[in-house]
């Protein structure tokens, strides 16, 4: 499937310019780009359409927690015009619907070849380029690799004994069928109640015969209250189109929600009470981004909205037993990415539904039939495994990466990820990775956006000073981990949310996310080129034409 092309050289090739890996938001974006930039580019995507997170995750329930119109994409005002997104928090099917639009509206479908993995991919040091072999047994060589895989796209199984012995029916949330599952009438357990553990429960409640909930962790869920958006809010979106974008583009994490002006203790105690209401009231995220400004620096008024939240969470169900187990005793707000839900706590008043608490009755193996527990088996039609990602480096960890030398992406990662502005490793020439680890911290399509403009620019750049081979280099890439290392590590909170990797077991506990969030990644793409990319190592590959400019001397080294 390899095409001729004319590659950054200007020499006739079977090389093509650049080869992305996934069709999600990020290599959408990414293929579309490219394009427009006017070089050769294809697309391959594991799945059988486009959407990445948004095809696999096609759970009941499954929805954006960030307003639909902050997350879809923002570079074309037509297709904003466009396209009118039916909720403030879309469910699965309109994303999907809507990642389908926005390929076939710029003509991308024909680059991409779906239902093909990458099984490795090689860097040929002499010529600089990528050689990728695919499941179906071709290979493509490409000048560079882009590997948009983003971070929750390897699904987790607990190491639980005898799950594959399980004779009903076990789906992952993020490996959910294309035809639907039924529930109608079915003993249905749900394990896991994180984002989508939480977001499936109160939808397939009302269909199943019974649901049992396996909680470990309780999370402190807040309502996300969504709603359709109405005619007015549509006409008043597109008029602020400009207005908004300015906002989204310079955000720090990437949403509308105005930050607040003041602390915690400032308030009144009634006032205060009076502000968590309007927070409970509030939308989504807004409950982290325009709340009090100490509520992730101060453990006493992090403890009074949990307490207020205890308190909401004993209103609603009506079970004082189920409503304590409900409620967090381990970790912060915040601590742990808190789930955003519709109807979560009222599903649990239902005479269908019970909760295991796993502290309690941990899990000892699942049976032919069900999940036996210390308090006995409990026999099921179907298991739903909420169990989360390998989240951060899953994906560019199992997809046979090797840069110079032969080194593998894995190894080098053996300790935790190291990047510099999470597009880029010491040792993988022409090996860009966008919205992958240290990349984004809120918005997740804002911030990899910002990484998927950068990676195209610094293409042009290449091509316009005729170099085709660039590395960064390793102070550049220390000083950037060594941010992020910091950062993480400054926070009142203790390292136990997937964000560390901490939810795989043998995992190296570093924080995956860019803790500086989108300032230090602006601060950090300008200084790269207002010094001439001097961050990083730009050379010359053999087959490059003589028009070239001659190799850069000591460019590794940082001003
Ligand atoms: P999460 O948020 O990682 O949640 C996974 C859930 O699965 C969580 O409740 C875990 O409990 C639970 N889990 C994991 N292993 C086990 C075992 N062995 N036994 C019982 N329960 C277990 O993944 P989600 O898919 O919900 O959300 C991922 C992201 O998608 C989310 O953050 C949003 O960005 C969207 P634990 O807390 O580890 O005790």
């Amino acid at each position: 499937m390899n095409e001729t092309s004319t590659d950054t050289s200007g020499a006739r090739s079977d090389v093509i310019d650049v080869l992305v890996v996934g069709a999600g938001i990020t290599g959408i974006y990414q293929l579309y780009r490219a394009r427009e930039a006017g070089f050769s580019v294809q697309l391959v995507e594991a799945g059988d359409g486009v959407g990445g997170t948004w095809y696999w995750n096609r759970y009941p329930g499954a929805r954006f927690d960030s307003e639909s119109y902050t997350y879809g994409y923002l570079f074309s005002p037509e297709l904003f015009d466009e396209w009118e997104w039916q909720e403030h928090f879309a469910e699965q099917p309109e994303t999907e619907r809507y990642l389908n639009h926005v390929v076939d509206r710029f003509d991308l479908r024909r680059h991409i070849r779906f239902g093909t993995s990458v099984n490795a991919a090689t860097f040929d040091e002499a010529p600089g380029i990528w050689t990728v072999a695919t499941d179906d047994g071709s290979e493509v060589r490409a000048r560079y690799l882009v590997a948009a895989t983003g971070v929750l796209s390897v699904p987790y199984f607990p190491d639980v004994p005898g799950r594959e012995d399980f004779l009903g029916e076990s789906y992952h949330t993020g490996l959910w069928p294309a035809t639907p599952v039924d529930f109608a009438g079915k003993r249905v357990a749900v394990i896991g109640t994180g984002s989508s553990g939480v977001q499936i429960v109160p939808v397939v409640a009302d269909q199943v015969a019974s649901l049992t909930v396996y909680q470990r962790t309780a999370n402190w869920c807040t309502p996300l209250n969504n709603r359709p958006i109405t005619p007015e809010e549509q006409a008043e979106l597109r008029a602020g189109f400009e207005a908004m974008r300015e906002i989204l583009n310079t955000s720090i994490a990437g949403f509308l929600h105005r930050p607040h002006d003041r602390g915690t203790f400032d308030d009144s105690q009634e006032a205060r009470q009076e502000f968590y209401e309007h927070m409970w009231a509030s939308p989504g995220f807004s409950k982290l981004t325009s709340h009090y400004t100490d509520l992730l620096t101060d453990p006493a008024a992090n403890a009074e909205w949990c307490e207020f939240i205890a308190a909401k969470v004993r209103s609603i169900v009506e079970d004082p037993e189920t409503a304590e187990k409900l409620i967090p005793q381990d970790h912060r707000f915040g601590e742990k990415r808190p789930p955003f839900v519709t109807d979560y706590y009222e599903t649990f008043n239902r005479p269908n539904v019970s909760l295991v608490d796993l502290h309690e009755t941990p899990i000892l193996r699942v049976t032919d039939h069900g999940i036996e527990t210390a308090d006995g088996v409990q026999d099921f039609d179907i298991i739903v495994w909420a169990t989360g990602f390998d989240f951060g480096t899953g994906a560019l960890a199992r997809m046979g990466i090797r840069g110079r030398g032969g080194v593998a992406l894995a190894d080098h990662w053996a300790d935790g990820p190291c990047t510099f502005l999470g597009v880029q490793t010491t040792g993988f020439p022409n090996f860009f990775f966008p919205g992958g680890p240290h990349a984004a911290a809120g918005n997740n399509p804002r911030y990899n956006g910002d990484q998927v403009d950068f990676v195209t620019d610094t293409l042009v750049y290449l091509r316009e000073h005729g170099y085709d081979t660039i590395e960064v280099g390793a102070d550049a890439e220390e000083r950037w981990t060594r941010m992020v290392d910091e950062g993480a590590a400054t926070a009142v909170f203790g390292e136990i949310s997937y964000y560390f990797g901490t939810n795989i077991p043998g995992k190296p506990k570093r924080y995956l996310l860019n803790s500086g969030g989108r300032p230090k990644l602006f601060k950090e793409i300008a200084r790269v080129r207002n010094t001439d990319y001097r961050a990083f190592r730009l050379t010359r590959s053999r087959s490059a034409s003589a028009a070239s400019p001659p190799l850069r001397a000591g460019a590794a080294a940082e001003p």
